[in-house]
């Protein structure tokens, strides 16, 4: 699936800013067949979604904001799409890692008018693993507008693990109240922050840290956002299972893989090796 046009597309400056920001936009990284082949696989999920899938806009929005997650072994699409393009080699670079493990896939998908914000968070948290070898991609099928799209505090991902709650109710059902230090306000206070984010066209892919703070608008009449998120793990990443439900949550790894353990199982494969032959 990788042709010349899709290739070298990570530079050491990209290298840094990941490192120092916590995000970066990588632009035109995906062949047009990659963005129809990933097309295809949402629309087969929006078509069919998982027992996982969850709607994430409440009944009066006049949109509808879906996820589903986990769902590559089953879409064949998705599965060709992680299996077969560069972000496995992206992450290695980005990371550093000499190996690159699929965490999981998750669908976000806001239909035209959608008001549903996503609130400012970190991934991590709400996760089954500790270490800081990560990265997710952020693959929107459709042209996203600024106001429309994901925002990240630069710089954050180098700092505390904080709060998750719930999007639409904002309980902690993760850690425990008081256990982790709270999100600043910052949609209030929004110049006190170093604020990036980019529109982006199909093709583009924003690759971030799973303890990245982001955030997104709704979006507006007339126009889909239809996004993939492939989240990946480099080599030090180690398995934290939680007292509580994780999102996603991964039935029985508890009892198969100890704690900190490497996420050396069958559920989480392989997508990059160091000195293993190009597919
Ligand atoms: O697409 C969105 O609105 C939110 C995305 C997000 O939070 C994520 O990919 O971790």
């Amino acid at each position: 699936m990788a042709t010349a046009a899709t290739i070298d597309r990570v530079g050491d400056g990209d290298v840094e800013a990941f490192r120092r920001d916590g995000a970066l936009c990588l632009r035109g990284v995906l062949s047009s067949a990659e963005v129809a082949l990933l097309t295809a696989g949402i629309e087969a999920n929006l078509a069919h979604p998982s027992p996982r899938a969850k709607v994430a806009s409440s009944r009066t929005d006049p949109g509808f904001f879906i996820e589903d997650f986990c769902s590559w072994a089953e879409n064949e699409s998705y599965r060709r799409f992680i299996f077969e393009s560069r972000l496995g080699a992206i992450a290695a670079r980005l990371t550093g890692s000499s190996t690159i493990r699929l965490y999981h896939d998750h669908m976000l998908t806001k239909e035209p008018g959608t008001r549903q914000k996503t609130p400012w968070h970190q991934d991590q948290p709400y996760y089954n693993i500790d270490g800081r070898m990560s990265c997710s991609f952020w693959i929107p099928v459709d042209a996203v507008s600024r106001p429309a799209t994901l925002e990240f505090v630069a710089g954050s991902h180098l700092g505390p693990w904080l709060m998750p709650r719930t999007f639409l109710s904002d309980e902690a059902r993760w850690f425990p109240e008081g256990s982790l230090a709270e999100l600043p306000d910052i949609e209030s206070r929004r110049a006190d922050f170093p604020i990036l984010g980019w529109a982006v066209e199909p093709g583009d892919v924003i690759a971030f840290h799973m303890l990245a703070l982001h955030a997104s608008g709704g979006v507006e009449p007339g126009r889909r956002r239809r996004v993939f998120s492939v989240r990946t793990i480099g080599d030090d990443i180690r398995h934290a299972p939680r007292s509580w439900v994780t999102s996603p949550e991964f039935p029985g790894l508890r009892e198969i893989l100890p704690a900190g353990a490497p996420l050396e199982h069958p559920l989480f494969p392989v997508m990059w090796r160091a000195g293993a032959p190009a597919g």
